[in-house]
């Protein structure tokens, strides 16, 4: 599995949450050892990248301080990095402090959902220590983004948001080879709106950034078949497919196997490598 890391046309991005009440899986990981082995797991079923987070950003989430936060998060990523983790390591905060002290810790990516927002120091935090980030679009904030969000048009303005927040990253001195762009599946955005940026997802490509998209167990699945959080995989399976179809190149999962698996058949279907002749036909 480690071996085709590195060379897969995407990356998976194996969500590890370290809180009490993220909305699929809170409470499970939330003593470090159950937490780290957790991580290896998804390290050895094909992630490219392990994202750590301590602070819960479903819709209603109560804010965590940054100690708070540190004390879940940092020796989960040290444990990680102990035990010779192969994938890269991503810190899922907004605060710069937790960023800050991820990063000495050995992490090397920022996940920001607040795309900069959050902290007036994460840009030059980010800057300084020529850390990846990946910047995400949300609409208002966790505790109110899913009243009634409203847009003119959904993709044309995630767009030219994430347009802007890449000038603005760059402005601060972070290399722009360095960031990835979200468009922030379920952070303020309807059922509609969510499978809008997915169909015309092709229109954030454009942007010249990869693209990573988190759909995995979102509410939008459960309200399109019907499932309840831990029967939402197949759903999770098509949205990843088709977003790798449309140009999204990392893809931010709780199941990491099984994604990817459909993303190894999905990219080989894509560029047919089937056509140069091979020793099994089936
Ligand atoms: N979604 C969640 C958290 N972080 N980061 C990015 N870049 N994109 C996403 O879509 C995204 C994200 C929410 O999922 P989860 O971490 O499982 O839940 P919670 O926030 O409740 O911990």
């Amino acid at each position: 599995m480690s071996e085709s890391r590195g060379q897969a046309p995407f990356r998976v991005m194996g969500v590890v949450n370290v809180t009490p009440d993220s909305f699929s899986d809170g409470g499970l990981y939330l003593e470090p050892d159950a937490a780290i082995a957790h991580g290896l797991e998804l390290d050895s079923s094909g992630a490219a990248i392990l994202d750590i987070g301590g602070e819960s950003t479903r819709p209603g989430a109560a804010p965590v301080s940054a100690d708070e936060e540190l004390s879940r998060v940092l020796p989960v990523i040290e444990g990680l990095v102990a035990k010779g983790a192969k994938a890269q390591i991503s810190i899922d905060t907004s605060k710069a402090a937790v960023a800050s002290a991820a990063l000495a810790a050995g992490a090397t990516l920022v996940n920001d959902v607040t795309a900069f927002r959050g902290d007036p120091e994460m840009a030059a935090l980010v800057a300084s220590t020529e850390a990846d980030c990946c910047l995400m679009h949300m609409l208002g904030d966790p505790r109110t983004m899913q009243i009634d969000p409203r847009y003119e048009d959904v993709v044309v303005e995630v767009k030219s948001f994430l347009e802007e927040r890449v000038a603005f990253a760059v402005a601060q001195g972070v290399d722009e080879g360095r960031i990835m762009l979200d468009p922030g599946i379920g952070f303020g955005k309807s059922v509609d709106h969510n499978l809008e940026l997915l169909q015309r997802l092709d229109e954030l490509v454009a942007l010249g950034r990869p693209v990573a998209i988190g759909t995995s167990r979102k509410g939008f699945i459960g309200k399109l078949t019907g499932r309840e959080m831990g029967e939402r995989l197949p759903g999770t399976i098509a949205t990843n497919v088709i977003a790798y179809e449309r140009g999204a190149r990392v893809f931010r999962v709780h199941d990491v196997g099984p994604v990817h698996d459909a993303l190894s058949v999905a990219a080989a279907t894509v560029t047919a490598p089937w056509r140069t002749p091979t020793s099994s036909t089936r």
